[in-house]
This record gives structure tokens, C-alpha cells and sequence, in this order.
């Protein structure tokens, strides 16, 4: 494809740092406030060359439309510890005044067929480039730290298999998503007492995590 691509990524790569700041930040306040932190942590990535050609390929997007069809060149994760925090951190993402919020998928409540489950976001998010402002689209994906294993294992694997995987490691992947559903349950039923141990806990030993 016929693309200055350096030049195409420049205003993704200065989006994901910034949001990585921007949404680090706010789990330092909540740190700093001695609160529990929706956020757990936060990573973020341009997608690869490669990636967006294949996807441009799979669904059909032609480089003209590729900026507003591709919605995920710019990527944002943010982990949480249980569930209810990522519909607090949706929450927030809301109030915010610099980004616009233009798409929300809740594959939460709408689990995927794989057994995928992650809340995503889409972003439509200002950047400021020398000859004026630049709107891009970002995806933030929202999950706890048990839909991220899964995630992150089923992605790999689907990556060897070309998501087609053979019957008993579909029926393990399967299971395990039911497992990581029971896990965030399980972890939501006790997680006034597991903050308040958290709390003590940082609280004990007298410091603050920063990161
Ligand atoms: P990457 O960067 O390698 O993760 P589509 O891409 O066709 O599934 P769409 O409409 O582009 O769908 O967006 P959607 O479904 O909101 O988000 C796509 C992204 O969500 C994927 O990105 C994955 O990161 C994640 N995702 C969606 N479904 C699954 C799933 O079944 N398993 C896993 N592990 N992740 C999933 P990409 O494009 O795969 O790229």
C-alpha cells in the first residue's frame, strides 16, 4: 500500500502516550487520596503495519476510509481488579472533557461467542500536530485482570491456530473463560473486605504505590 506510514502514525503514537499519562494520572490521584483505584494499570500500543493490513483485508476497508473504519489503531487497556470497577471507569471516561466518546461495546453483558468478555470504548480523541489539530479515533478496551489472562492466552493461541483450534483446546479455552467468569464473581462477592485489607495493608506499611 502506497502509505507514508511513519508519517500516518505519528499522530496514533502521540495519542497513546498521551492517554497512557492521562489515564495513569488517574490512578495516582486515587492512590494519592487513599482510595481504592478502578484502575489497576494501564497499557497501550499502535497497531502493527502488518495488523492493519491484514484487518484492511478481512473487512474490507479501503485506505481512504481507513482512518474512521479502523477504529482501533490506537489502542488503550486499562486492567481493573473486579468488575464494578470498569463500569466505574466508564464513568469517568464520560466526564471527561478531552476525549468524546462515540462508540461504547459491552462484551461484558454480550459475551462473545469465543468467551471474550472486555467493555470497549471508542474515542474520538484531539491531538495537537504543528499545522493544527488532528481528530483521531482510539479504542480503549476495559477488563479485570482475569478477562486480560484469558484474553491474552486466547489471543496468542488464535494467532498459531488462525482461530481455528482444534476441538479439546476449544472446549479448554471454553472452560477457562468460564473459570475467569466465576473468578471475577467470586472476587466481587468479597470486595469490600478484600479494599479494606488493601487498605490497611498500604496504609501499614506507610507508603503509597505510585505506578
Ligand atoms: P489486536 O490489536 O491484535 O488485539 P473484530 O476485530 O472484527 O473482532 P471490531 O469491530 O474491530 O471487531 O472491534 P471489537 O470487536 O470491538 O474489538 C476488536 C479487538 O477486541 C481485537 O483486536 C481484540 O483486541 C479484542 N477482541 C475481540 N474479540 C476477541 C476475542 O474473541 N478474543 C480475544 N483475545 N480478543 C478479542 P484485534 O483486531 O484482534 O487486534
Amino acid at each position: 500500500m502506497d502509505l507514508d506510514w511513519e508519517t500516518f502514525f505519528m499522530p496514533y503514537q502521540q495519542a497513546v502516550n498521551e492517554l497512557k499519562i492521562k489515564l495513569r494520572g488517574m490512578r495516582k490521584q486515587y492512590l494519592q487520596a487513599s482510595e481504592h483505584s478502578p484502575i489497576e494499570f494501564v497499557t497501550g500500543r499502535v497497531k502493527p503495519k502488518d495488523s492493519i493490513i491484514e484487518k484492511m483485508h478481512r473487512r474490507y476497508i479501503s485506505p481512504e476510509l481507513l482512518e474512521q473504519d479502523m477504529q482501533d489503531i490506537a489502542g488503550l487497556r486499562i486492567m481493573c481488579q473486579f468488575v464494578e470497577d470498569i463500569y466505574d471507569v466508564v464513568d469517568l471516561l464520560h466526564q471527561r472533557t478531552d476525549m468524546k466518546i462515540i462508540e461504547e461495546r459491552d462484551y461484558i453483558t454480550n459475551v462473545k461467542p469465543s468467551g471474550y468478555r472486555s467493555y470497549h470504548v471508542v474515542i474520538e480523541y484531539p491531538v495537537q500536530m504543528i499545522h493544527g489539530e488532528k481528530k483521531i479515533l482510539a479504542e480503549i478496551q476495559i477488563r479485570t485482570l482475569a478477562m486480560n489472562f484469558w484474553a491474552t492466552i486466547e489471543h496468542s493461541l488464535n494467532y498459531k491456530y488462525q482461530g481455528e483450534f482444534p476441538e479439546e483446546l476449544n472446549e479448554r479455552l471454553k472452560r477457562a473463560a468460564k473459570a475467569s467468569f466465576m473468578l471475577d464473581t467470586e472476587m466481587s462477592d468479597i470486595r469490600e473486605e478484600i479494599q479494606e485489607a488493601q487498605h490497611l495493608f498500604s496504609y501499614g506499611r506507610g507508603q503509597k504505590l505510585t505506578d
